[in-house]
């Protein structure tokens, strides 16, 4: 498609330019084929595939990332910018002045279950599994989400003041699960990690002297009106865990009001869970949980609202909202399914994930909850997995940093590709195209302020496509 080139000279400029990124690091995907749509990378201590720092290319030409069903992860190629359009039928045309949502990041959670599982690989292949995550040759994470006690990705039910009428909380203490497992964890992620990490707090439930039904599972809220000794004791106990946090040098940039406060609502709930009403949240955010915050050592911590499912959303933010004098913007946190790019370009700012690791089963969970992670370990071979999640998630965290803007893209013609574009703050431009199914069609990207790039989207995958414009 780039006629205005010599054909051989194209074919060198690709070859040489793909062995520069093979020398600036590149290590290739060792796949594993478990019997199932594609295939898994395999890494271990000394070997695991990465895509470096993914500069973009000079002026005038582009990188593109792959990752597809039939087995490419993430494969980088460099192309050509060209001042003329090669007539391909598809064309997508980035509007810059069209300006939307502004991205915040990316990131997964460090439950037990995680610690525990990256805990059972050797040192070496600890560090790797960080690495992938949080350094800079990795995918970007700058967010972790870390419970506060136990939920049902943990091993036991606990919480941190489990003694009764402890309402002073001086019996309040972090679990070994935090001391010797998440904290380190978190401290070496922070180590690797080029930029500093937000953490986000969010607690499955009150200990049970606290509440309604004395239990941590099933249906149950707080004892009392928002005011009251509980959701002051329930306020307070946020503040000694940050506090606790901070004496391992870990501060975090936002707690959430908990969460599913919908799940706490249903009689026979299996697993840690505190119900709120959003008119109840409301009054003990205003009352408690706010005042509490301001008056501790950490009065800038965000609180987020919600932590449930997006259904749920229109209604609490318009309760919660309410009567908020003091606390600035509402942000909520929702569950929504993974679908980054849908999600996007439904003025998403961010996503964090669930367990940042789980074992084959796709465990621990002491209700059996099993779910899947981007990286599943193998503690008998002294390997983890990273799961064609992972790179799902690589196409977006990797390349759209904090303060990424979302613009207009259009097609000009009916397209069964999922796409969308931003800006980034040094004001290259990340495309990321999603082909669901089996045909391959080339496609042309018009940018007005560079010109025109020349692709094709495979059978089921993802593309990231990047350039640089000053
Ligand atoms: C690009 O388009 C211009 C204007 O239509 C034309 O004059 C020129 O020959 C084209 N260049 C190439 C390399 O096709
Ligand atoms: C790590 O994996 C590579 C590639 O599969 C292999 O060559 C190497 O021996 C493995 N190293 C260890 C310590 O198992
Ligand atoms: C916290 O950071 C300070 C300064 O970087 C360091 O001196 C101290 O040892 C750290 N404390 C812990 C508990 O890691
Ligand atoms: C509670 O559990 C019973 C038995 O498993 C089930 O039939 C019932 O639907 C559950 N109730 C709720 C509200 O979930
Ligand atoms: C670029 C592109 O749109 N590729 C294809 C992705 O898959 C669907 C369904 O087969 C095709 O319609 C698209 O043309």
């Amino acid at each position: 498609r780039m006629s205005s080139l010599p054909l051989a000279l194209l074919v060198t400029v690709i070859y040489v330019t793909a062995q520069a990124i093979a020398s600036t690091g590149r290590n290739k995907c060792v796949a594993r084929n478990f019997g199932f749509d594609s295939v898994v990378c395999e890494c271990n201590a000394t070997q695991c595939d990465d895509i470096g720092s993914a500069a973009l290319p000079s002026l005038g030409k582009f990188s593109s990332y792959l990752s597809s069903m039939s087995g490419s992860r993430l494969e980088p190629q460099l192309g050509r910018i060209q001042g003329n359009s090669s007539g391909t039928g598809l064309r997508l045309t980035i509007s810059r002045e069209q300006k939307y949502q502004k991205i915040r990041g990316f990131g997964g959670a460090m439950t037990d279950a995680a610690a525990i599982n990256i805990l059972s690989l050797s040192a070496g292949t600890q560090e790797q599994l960080l690495r992938q995550y949080f350094s800079s040759e990795g995918i970007g994470y700058t967010f972790v989400r870390v419970p506060m006690a136990s939920c049902d990705f943990s091993t036991r039910l606990y919480t941190y003041a489990d003694t009764p009428g402890d309402y002073d909380l001086d019996h309040f203490s972090l679990a070994q699960e935090d001391v010797n497992m998440k904290i380190p964890l978190l401290q070496r992620a922070q180590a690797l990690s080029p930029r500093p990490l937000s953490l986000l707090a969010s607690a499955w439930s009150a200990p049970s002297w606290m509440k309604t039904n004395g239990a941590l599972i099933g249906k149950g809220s707080l004892l009392g009106q928002p005011g009251g000794k509980e959701h002051k004791a329930w306020a307070q106990y946020y503040v000694r865990f940050l506090e606790e946090y901070a004496k391992h040098n870990l501060t975090f940039w936002a707690v959430t009001t908990g969460n599913e406060p919908s799940a706490g609502r249903i009689s026979n709930y299996s697993f840690q869970a505190l119900g709120f009403t959003p008119e109840e949240q409301r009054d003990w955010v205003a009352l408690d949980l706010g005042p509490a915050l301001h008056s501790s050592p950490y009065p800038n911590t965000h609180v987020l609202i919600l932590d449930d499912n997006r259904l749920l959303l229109s209604h609490w933010a318009k309760v919660v909202s309410l009567g908020q004098r003091s606390l600035g913007k509402i942000t909520a946190l929702l569950y929504l399914r993974p679908d980054f790019l849908s999600d996007l370009n439904h003025h998403v700012s961010g996503w964090i994930d669930w367990n940042l690791a789980l074992d084959q089963t796709g465990g621990p969970n002491w209700v059996k909850n099993f779910v899947d992670s981007p990286v599943i370990v193998d503690k008998h071979r002294d390997v983890f997995y990273k799961q064609p999640t992972f790179y799902s998630m690589a196409h977006f965290s990797k390349f759209l940093w904090e303060g990424s803007q979302r613009v207009g893209v259009s097609a000009s013609q009916d397209t069964e590709l999922k796409y969308t574009a931003f800006v980034r703050p040094d004001n290259s431009v990340i495309l990321i195209i999603l082909n669901r199914s089996s045909a391959e069609v080339p496609f042309e990207v018009w940018d007005p302020e560079v010109g025109h790039i020349t692709s094709t989207a495979p059978a089921r995958s993802f593309l990231t496509l990047g350039w640089n414009t000053d």
